[in-house]
């Protein structure tokens, strides 16, 4: 894959015993060391203007005032330093890049993974929550369809959490699909199935809340059932994965239970899905918080793109996720 990666990144210091700090991008890289094919491309940190794409202008400004004054809490668990500015812009940066990337026709060995810090997908319109700040993938999506480069993005994200940020910002536009995977009941406690877009965007918002416990093989069947087909008649250009390698089985903040090898199951069904919709992938970085567990995590969809074919997991689809599926399927999507 080609990896987007800045060290400005590093430059975002949440403070020791912090989940999300910069060790997770030198965790990935030592990862990536000795795998074939891996490419590295630094993009340019994101514009003020492009940021707009997706934030409020005051939002944006007091969030340079704050990094500028030396940072501290914005929130409870949401830490700004004073590099947090320039590592925000990086990150957004590197998402529009995967955007543009995939849209300018890198494919296969070479599909675009942007691996910035800080995250994005719980950052609001006019709020930093969540760890993050700016939403990468809500900016790299609006980006493309602002300069014309796509008409329809669709997102799906695996991040163990809901991205509320995402949702929010694309909830009423039809232009852009979003569909979430994650654990129900964890923060921020967003994502109901009944959360389906308004106005425009009715029908453009899919939301999977999964039990704790859950395994690959749900993720696998959400994917096949329901995400893939709503995908491929919303007919995108753009296929983004917000991808969180949190809902890892051996994640320290999530209950779920992906494999290593499940990743690369959900890379291979994503891929298609793509492929089935004719439509450009891209993959940004979101959560995942076991050194060991995202570099591995992240070294098996690489691999997945640099010819490796997965394991499917052999595990019955349990009845709770099954009745999620069910519920989407014929209460929310019929049409499907
Ligand atoms: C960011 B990403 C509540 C705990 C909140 C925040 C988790 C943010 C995860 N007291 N924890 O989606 O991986
Ligand atoms: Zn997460």
């Amino acid at each position: 894959m080609k990896f987007g990666y800045s060290d400005t990144c590093l430059d975002h210091e949440t403070g020791v015993r912090h989940p999300e700090s910069p060790d997770r991008l030198r965790a990935i890289r030592r990862g990536l060391a000795d795998a074939h094919s891996v490419e590295y491309v630094e993009a340019d940190p994101s514009e003020r203007e492009r940021i707009r794409a997706a934030h409020d202008g005051e939002y944006i400004d007091s969030i340079e005032t704050f990094c500028d004054s030396g940072g501290g809490n914005w929130d409870a668990d949401t830490v700004v330093s004073e590099g947090t500015w320039e590592a925000a812009l990086a990150s957004a940066g590197l998402a529009e890049w995967a955007a543009e990337a995939a849209l300018s026709g890198s494919d296969g060995r070479q599909t675009p993974f942007s691996i910035g810090r800080p995250p994005g997908h719980h950052a609001e319109e006019d709020d930093a929550m969540g760890f993050c700040f700016f939403n990468n993938v809500a900016i790299a999506a609006q980006s493309v369809i602002d300069s014309g480069e796509a008409d329809r993005v669709a997102i799906f994200d695996w991040d163990v959490h809901h991205g509320n940020g995402t949702q929010d910002i694309f909830y009423d536009q039809g232009n852009v699909f979003y569909a979430s995977i994650h654990e129900d009941g964890l923060y921020p406690g967003t994502g109901d199935v009944e959360e389906t877009g308004t106005g425009a965007g009715e029908g453009t918002t899919m939301n999977l809340p999964f039990a704790p416990g859950t395994t690959t093989a749900a993720y696998l069947a959400a994917l096949s059932e329901v995400i893939g087909p709503a995908v491929e008649a919303f007919d995108p250009d753009l296929f983004l994965i917000s991808a969180g390698f949190d809902p890892h089985e051996h994640d320290p903040i999530s209950r779920m239970r992906v494999s290593t090898e499940g990743f690369g199951c959900l890379a291979a069904a994503v891929r298609e899905i793509a492929d089935d919709a004719d439509a450009a992938l891209g993959f940004v970085l979101e959560g995942g918080y076991g050194l060991d567990t995202l570099s591995d995590s992240v070294r098996k969809v690489h691999e997945v793109f640099d010819g490796y074919q997965p394991i499917e997991p052999d595990e019955p689809v349990s009845e709770g996720a099954r009745d999620v599926i069910d519920a989407v399927k014929t209460e929310e999507f019929p049409g499907l």
